[in-house]
């Protein structure tokens, strides 16, 4: 290796002495009120690091606005930047798990380092972004946006919401918590489970139901869930033409 110049090294302590602080501006989390949004919600509050929130009425179609496109190409909430991301430049991160699994490595909680306790987690995070969370999404909206009354589909989509259900209810019959301790697979579940047992009676499912009550008595959880809340109305028939139907677009 070439041996540098005395002259070059002192060039380069003087540019490392100049070197600005680091950014302190928080992570920005792109938000609405829903089931995917408490997700990240839930985990920054439980964290109690700072954060400003970009609300993105998804009803009115601000999910479309080509400058959260380029963060979340999906057209979809929850997304994040964080200006302090790998590298100390920033980072936009979409889809709510690679979001949980980004802020679980970043602030080394609720995401165990430990490889069996790290699968562990993983496994119902994956659960839950692959099933509970498609599937209830489709039993909310047959059973409450579509404009006609099918059977079949609500009929479908509930029965795999009360087979996910008593999923849940079995592995938490020997656990607190869904992978053993309180974690990102909990939190990514919550939502879904309080949306859900408005239509999926828990009586048969007791340590689901004792589950949601534990999560949803943190203080945390109850702060996640409030945000924004007041800003979500009933859809109407302009939103469902936002929202239902959608198509790629060029
Ligand atoms: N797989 C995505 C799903 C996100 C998702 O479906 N978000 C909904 C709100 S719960 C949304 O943004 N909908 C906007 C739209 O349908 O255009 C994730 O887990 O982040």
């Amino acid at each position: 290796m070439a041996k540098k110049s005395t002259k070059k090294r002192v060039k380069k302590a003087s540019v490392v002495r100049r070197k600005v602080p680091p950014s302190t501006k928080p992570i920005a989390l792109y938000y609405w009120s829903t089931p995917n949004g408490h997700k990240i919600s839930l985990m920054l509050e439980e964290l109690g690091v700072p954060y400003g929130v970009h609300f993105v009425d998804i009803n009115k179609g601000e999910q479309f606005a080509p400058a959260f496109l380029k963060i979340s190409p999906n057209n979809r909430i929850p997304a994040i930047v964080d200006p302090q991301g790998p590298g100390g430049r920033p980072v936009s991160v979409f889809e709510s798990g690679a979001i949980l699994q980004y802020l679980g490595r970043k602030y080394g909680r609720f995401y165990p380092q430990d490889e069996r306790a790290r699968v562990q987690v993983e496994e119902w995070l994956f659960w839950q972004v692959g099933g509970l969370g498609p599937m209830a999404g489709q039993a909310n909206h047959f059973r409450n946006y579509a404009k006609e009354d099918l059977a079949y589909p609500k009929q479908r989509y509930t029965d795999e919401v009360h087979r996910l259900f008593g999923v849940m209810n079995k592995g938490l019959s020997t656990r607190k918590y869904l992978a053993g301790s309180y974690s990102i697979a909990d939190m990514a579940c919550w939502s879904w489970v309080l949306s859900a047992s408005k239509y999926t009676n828990l009586d048969a499912f007791p340590h689901l139901s004792a589950w949601k009550d534990r999560i949803g008595a943190r203080k945390a959880v109850a702060r996640a869930k409030s945000l924004g809340a007041d800003r979500r109305k009933p859809v109407t028939d302009e939103d469902r033409k936002v929202l239902f139907g959608q198509r790629a677009r060029a």
